[in-house]
């Protein structure tokens, strides 16, 4: 169902914020709103909270008339593949208009212009990923049509939101994003999101071939997997959400997605919320960018093509690389130094902190420690806020594949109460119960690491070997090969 049209139906559902266009009412404020992404540790989709935005209007024929000519790169994919996910390196590309992306996908055969090569019946066209500031250069004005600041994020708009257009079947292969968290419009048609929790990483063989800052990829086609060469896989647990236009799914940190189009034709709009934890994943991106261009160029050292994924420019020198990582440990010390010990201290001394505080400080114990700390406490007051305009996104049984149709067919709607008992208990004791055992431990050690002056000279490249060759990480690599070798 259209969440657009539900805010009109029952807007005495609504839990607290103020009137908005007549009787409309919004069932969050921007603050709980923002409370709620900031401490839940669960897929779920927002409802009624984008009425009034005008970016709700925004079907491909309204886009292609604002953008009109301009050319547009769309992926090609096909409908039908096997086991193997379809990457972008392994897609075809098309630079063409709105307008010719509308007649391709009409259905009549294209005997001309840029899709003339491509079967509608066989591909689907994809124009992923686009930001809207390379879109609308010259028309910035629509950049406000976006409103992120209802759900908390102040000046928050279009400006830091990325577009996607695409046609029935068209997917973004499974992957988790390595920084920030997720806030997704659906503007027209309908996409199936599959989300895995983070903790289900090893069941999803994560590779990062083809290479891409803040992308890690499964190595899985979750919705045909090869479950004799990924037999793990069927530990997965999978959550299904069908998201309609005028509804807003919200993807904690770290969740992996693959995303599929199930309607002719799908517009979503999307904005990644910088964390905390943002910092430390930049260190290990770095670190990963000078692994990965360092030993795929030594493997053949005139061919990208293969590994690089087609939207990284180029691979980058290991010059290059050695100054990212080094920006980013400065950064990631820098920042902790200056707003970080002052919390420390602040919860040394007392202990009725704020929630804001407890969150920062859960953060950081997250990244010093390497310790897996979640917000038990902080997450079970947001489950309370489930209901009718805010519908976890709960996890589905594995079934055969013949009958999968018919699981991944119901949208958000249909299972919250059903779900509900089990989501609460499931996922929130156990986190509860490690927060308790830890917590005072945990702080006790930032504070004395904190009060350590973090060394600001350049880390070389045998720095870093020093480190990816610790006998303790390479233990943990020879397992892992050794894991994969025997499956
Ligand atoms: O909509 C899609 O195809 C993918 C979206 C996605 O991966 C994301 O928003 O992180």
């Amino acid at each position: 169902m259209a969440a657009g049209s539900g805010a009109t139906t029952h807007p005495t559902l609504a839990t607290g914020a103020g009137r908005e266009e007549g009787e409309h009412v919004k069932p969050f404020t921007p603050e709980k709103a923002k409370e709620i992404i900031m401490s839940l540790q669960q897929p779920a989709v927002f409802c009624n909270m984008v009425f009034d935005w005008p970016s709700q209007h925004w079907n491909v024929k309204h886009l292609s008339e604002v953008l009109h000519g301009k050319q547009i790169r769309f992926r090609m994919g096909m409908k039908n593949t096997g086991t193997a996910p379809q990457f972008e390196t392994t897609c075809s590309y098309v630079e063409a208009t709105l307008e010719e992306f509308l007649t391709w996908n009409c259905d009549q055969p294209c005997l001309s212009g840029p899709f003339r090569d491509y079967d509608h019946s066989k591909f689907w066209a994809y124009a992923d990923y686009k930001y809207f500031v390379s879109l609308f250069e010259d028309k910035t004005d629509i950049f406000q049509d976006v409103k992120w600041s209802d759900f908390g994020f102040p000046g928050r708009n279009g400006q830091e939101s990325t577009l996607w257009i695409g046609s029935l079947g068209s997917h973004t292969p499974c992957h988790l994003d390595s920084y920030g968290c997720n806030l997704v419009f659906q503007v027209q048609g309908r996409k199936r999101w599959h989300l895995f929790p983070p903790e289900n990483t090893p069941f999803l063989y994560p590779t990062r071939i083809p290479y891409e800052e803040s992308s890690v990829f499964s190595k899985i086609n979750v919705v045909n997997p090869d479950l004799k060469r990924f037999p793990q896989f069927r530990k997965a647990q999978r959550h299904v959400v069908t998201l309609s236009p005028g509804q807003v799914l919200f993807v904690p940190r770290h969740w992996w997605h693959y995303v599929e189009s199930i309607d002719p034709v799908t517009v979503s709009i999307n904005s990644w919320i910088e964390l905390e934890e943002d910092h430390l994943a930049r260190v290990e991106e770095a670190i990963t960018r000078m692994l990965v261009c360092a030993l795929k160029t030594a493997e053949d050292p005139h061919n990208t093509r293969a590994w690089l994924n087609p939207t990284e420019v180029e691979e980058t020198s290991h010059e290059v690389n050695c100054h990212y990582l080094n920006g980013a440990v400065s950064a990631f010390f820098d920042h902790y130094r200056t707003s970080k010990v002052v919390e420390i201290q602040a919860l040394r001394t007392n202990r009725e902190h704020t929630k804001e505080e407890e969150l920062n400080v859960y953060n950081y114990m997250g990244q010093i420690c390497s310790q897996n700390l979640t917000m038990g406490a902080v997450k079970q007051e947001a489950t309370s806020t489930f209901g009718p305009d805010l519908v976890p996104v709960t996890q589905r049984s594995e079934e055969p594949p013949s009958e999968r149709e018919g699981i991944f067919e119901s949208d958000g709607k249909d299972v919250v109460d059903k779900d509900r008992e089990h989501f609460g208990k499931s996922h929130c004791a156990k986190r509860q119960q490690m927060q308790l055992h830890s917590e005072n431990a945990a702080v006790e050690q930032i504070a004395s690491n904190s009060t350590v002056a973090p060394p600001q000279t350049f880390i070389s490249t045998d720095d870093l070997l020093d480190c990816l060759v610790n006998p303790q990480v390479t233990r943990m690599v020879a397992q892992l090969l050794i894991q994969g070798r025997s499956l």
